[in-house]
């Protein structure tokens, strides 16, 4: 597993995980981005899914993207760190990864789920998020690139990455 800054919906995987809500429906923040870069057939295929709980995660076509696949995941909203947040935003990192495995993927890219507008503090998501992967490859191998959007998201992703 790697992090690097840039567009998710610029990279060349077999699928890109978004930040949606439980609509599944669009939204802003990345989800926005994959939208409109996915084009209008994305969000008919999401209205077929009838939604998602915050922690599970659920699979389309990635249509106009370079990805495959797009994993829609539902993170959850920071809300001080005792609404069992933490257990939620792993089950998010590990749902994708096991949909990844089911559809016979081998690349995956992950954005910084939830540390936009659902508040969840950077170097907490950061840790939670290559600790799930971490354990998650001991036994998948599969590749996983952490995609950020900004230079002190990579720095604290890249600090995450050196202690694993
Ligand atoms: N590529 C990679 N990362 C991005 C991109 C991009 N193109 N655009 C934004 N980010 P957020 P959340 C980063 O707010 O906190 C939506 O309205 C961003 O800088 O997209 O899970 C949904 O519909 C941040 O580091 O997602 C939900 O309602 C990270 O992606 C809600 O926002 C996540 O920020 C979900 O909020």
């Amino acid at each position: 597993m790697k992090a690097i800054l840039g567009d998710i919906t610029t990279l060349s995987v077999d699928a890109i995980v978004n930040a949606a809500n439980s609509s599944l429906l669009g939204g802003g923040g990345v989800d926005g981005a994959i939208h409109r870069a996915a084009g209008p057939d994305l969000v008919h295929e999401c209205r077929l899914l009838h939604g998602c709980k915050t922690g599970e995660a659920k699979i389309t076509g990635g249509y106009r993207l370079r990805a495959k696949f797009v994993i829609h995941t539902v993170g959850p909203v920071w809300n001080g760190g005792h609404k069992r947040e933490a257990e939620l935003l792993a089950s998010c990192y590990r749902r994708s990864l096991e949909l990844a495995v089911e559809h016979s993927l081998e690349s995956i890219a992950f954005p910084a789920i939830s540390t936009g507008i659902y508040g969840y503090p950077v170097a907490e998501a950061a840790s939670i998020a290559v600790s799930t992967v971490g354990d998650f490859l001991k036994v998948r191998p599969l590749e996983v690139i952490f995609c950020c959007f900004s230079g002190k998201d990579l720095a604290v992703y890249q600090a995450e990455l050196a202690k694993e």
